[in-house]
């Protein structure tokens, strides 16, 4: 008689490698590792099917630590290998890691490839404002004034919001969360996995050698209320320690503003609501700074749209269901010369 054994369900140390981790004691990126680990296991993924492709940098190192399928690739080519490792086996759950220097830097234009063509691939960007394994340089996304062994006198170029940038290059799902909010990330991640496209996820991620506390001032505890948002599709855009601030459309301007409901005669009903799939509003949340204004958290945008590797299957098919061709025909066709 044939017995069904259920597959044991598998935790959260499954989808870690025998290797060493070797960042730092204190690194964001370790908060991370077990929050991708801990999501992959809840959300039943298969190590067997799952790839993780990388760049270089200090967060590319990240294939070597999860017992899945790994690629550690070349600096700022990690998209470009994730887009080939997804249409050669569209099955395949395939995740991105990547540095803000790995990803904005050198593979800028890589980066906004994969993000336009919409490949069904997770693209994490660990954002530590700095070039961690190269010794703290400045990178795209230092803020103006950033004193770095490349940036003595402090940086003077403008900083790359990344989540603007995937914006703009018309990703399909863009959020943010930050490395220690574990469970605000694995919720990410799922949706992440969910979404059938390119997800972008920028996370905010302590340096804590070359750029300590760049976050500080909204990621510690006591600031955290005031100045986080996170945004759930469908709930008004409320936040702060008493529950009382909210964003709304400022009058006679196109922009958002913080008002605190129950002075000047602001009520809960004139707060926004969060549309994830509304385009104009993502933009507005993403660039939100503090002090000012909150950092917004969580899915910031999902519209979804048609994936890269489903439109190159179905050529694929369309071609294939023509009959097989004849590699001799087509060179011998159209203009053809001899070269005496
Ligand atoms: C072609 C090439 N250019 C430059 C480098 C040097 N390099 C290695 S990692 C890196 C940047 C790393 O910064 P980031 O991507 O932000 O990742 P982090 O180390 O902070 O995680 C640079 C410039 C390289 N390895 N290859
Ligand atoms: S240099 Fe910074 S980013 Fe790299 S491992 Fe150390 S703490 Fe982490």
């Amino acid at each position: 008689m044939n017995v069904q054994v259920e597959p044991a369900k598998l935790k959260a140390k499954d989808f870690a490698s025998d290797q060493e981790v070797r960042w730092c004691p204190g690194c964001g990126d370790y908060a991370i590792l077990k929050a991708v680990q801990v999501a992959l296991a809840e959300m039943g993924a298969e190590p067997d099917n799952t790839v993780f492709v990388s760049g270089i940098g200090c967060a590319a190192r990240f294939p070597y630590y999860m017992a899945t399928y790994g690629f550690h690739t070349i600096h700022g080519r990690a998209p470009a290998v994730a887009t080939g490792v997804k249409l050669a086996n569209p099955d395949l759950d395939v995740w991105v890691v990547s540095g803000d220097g790995d990803a904005l830097s050198i593979g800028g234009n890589h980066l906004l490839h994969v993000l336009r063509r919409n490949v069904d691939v997770q693209f994490l960007l660990f954002n530590n404002e700095i070039y961690g394994l190269t010794k703290g340089q400045y990178s795209p996304t230092s803020k103006v004034g950033q004193k770095s062994p490349s940036t003595p006198q402090g940086s003077i170029d403008a900083p790359v919001d990344a989540c603007t940038f995937a914006l703009g290059c018309n990703a399909r799902f863009v959020a943010r969360g930050i490395d220690i909010q574990a469970k605000n990330l694995g919720h990410i991640f799922k949706r992440a996995r969910d979404h059938k496209g390119a997800s972008f996820v920028e996370i905010i991620q302590n340096c804590i050698v070359f750029n300590d506390n760049a976050f500080a001032h909204f990621t510690e505890k006591s600031a955290a209320e005031d100045t986080q948002i996170h945004v759930v599709h469908g709930e008004r855009l409320i936040f702060g320690a008493e529950g009382n601030k909210g964003l709304r459309i400022k009058p006679g301007a196109f922009e958002l503003e913080v008002v605190t409901i129950g002075e000047g005669g602001v009520t809960e009903q004139d707060i926004l609501f969060h549309d994830e799939t509304n385009r104009v509003l993502a933009g507005l949340l993403v660039s939100m700074k503090p002090p000012e204004m909150p950092v917004a958290l969580g899915v910031i945008y999902c519209d979804p749209a048609p994936s890269y590797e489903a439109a190159v299957r179905e050529q694929v098919e369309a071609a294939k269901s023509k009959g097989l061709g004849d590699l001799d025909v087509l060179l011998r066709s159209g203009n053809t010369w001899t070269v005496t």
